[in-house]
């Protein structure tokens, strides 16, 4: 029996990164201090193997491993999502059966994609997986896996355990429409980290997000100061936020967060091909110095690698 709820997954949510080794390979060791340094920060639970974890580099007997040493490195301590889309129910269905024996809190998948799967073809595929196991599914609604309209998301939910949404698409003002047409009790994470205040400001339970693993702490201050309705400090810590995506995002995000991570004391490694990284020591500093640039540039205080490089 899982230890959490989806009531229980709220407030600020790392995507969390995958660390891969200097060849590529998973790297457990780097796995646990990513996710205790993580917890640490004061995260509200984790969500593995989505896009930031770089899940379609990975073989289902990778998705699987990395879920289980995730959930055995929190211990209980916070709550875990675990993404188990692929392209075919089939696959998933294995991914979603796995993480439910490692113990994970909640299932979340990216509806099948690639082929223009038809709305019913979308609707089975999400009632076949909910069905192989009993935990709440979030649907994880993405523009890059072709976003569900609000009629589709209407239909999901009537799937016994169909219990949230990830959103990451940029039609912010369903959230509304979502809770007042669906139900307040239907949980809405905002997805996209450069509008997490809309998202939470329009009635989102909690941000899932990739810069949730570099820069905890901005996010964490941002939903405090929305849940307190302090906007002007809302607004002021979104754009600091938004001054260090906009600049990662210049180069493979994910490799500019995991080198972000490994200066906090937490190295998260590397990025699987074709991505492509900072492996370097010369490249690495060429980073830190655009980041000491911007941090002048943007006059940016509050923020933890910002000022430990
Ligand atoms: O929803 C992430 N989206 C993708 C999760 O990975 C495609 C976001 O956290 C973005 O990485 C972030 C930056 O655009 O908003």
């Amino acid at each position: 029996m899982p230890k959490f709820d989806l009531n229980d997954l709220k407030g600020v949510i790392p995507a969390l990164v995958t660390p891969f080794d200097e060849n590529e390979r998973f790297d457990e060791g780097r796995m646990r201090t990513c996710v205790d340094f993580l917890i640490a920060r004061g995260v509200g639970g984790l969500y593995t193997t989505g896009s930031t974890g770089e899940t379609f580099l990975m073989s289902p007997d990778e998705r699987a491993r990395v879920v289980e040493v995730v959930v055995d490195q929190v211990a209980g301590r916070v709550p875990v999502v675990a993404h188990v889309g692929a392209i075919g129910t089939h696959l998933s269905v294995d991914l979603a059966q796995r993480a439910q024996a490692a113990g994970v809190d909640a299932l979340s998948s990216v509806p099948p994609f690639y082929w223009p799967f038809t709305p019913d073809q979308v609707f089975n595929y999400y009632n076949d997986l909910t069905g192989a196991t009993d935990l709440p599914m979030v649907v994880y609604n993405i523009t890059l896996a072709g976003a569900l309209g609000f009629d589709q998301i209407k239909r999901l939910t009537s799937i016994p355990g169909v219990g949230g949404i990830k959103y990451t698409a940029p039609t912010l003002f369903e959230i509304l429409r979502i809770k007042d047409e669906i139900s307040r009790d239907f949980k809405v994470y905002s997805g996209a980290d450069e509008m997490a205040m809309l998202g939470l400001s329009f009635g989102a339970d909690g941000i899932i997000g990739s810069f949730y693993n570099m820069i905890p702490e901005v996010f964490i201050a941002l939903n405090d100061a929305v849940d307190k309705g302090d906007m002007k400090r809302a607004k002021s810590l979104q754009e600091t936020g938004n001054a260090i995506i906009f600049f990662s995002l210049g180069y493979t995000g994910t490799a500019v967060i995991k080198r972000c991570m490994a200066w906090q004391g937490a190295d998260a490694g590397y990025c699987r091909r074709p991505f492509d990284n900072f492996m370097t020591e010369a490249e690495e500093d060429d980073l830190k110095a655009a980041f000491h640039k911007l941090k002048q540039d943007r006059n940016i205080t509050g923020v933890e690698f910002l000022d430990l490089i």
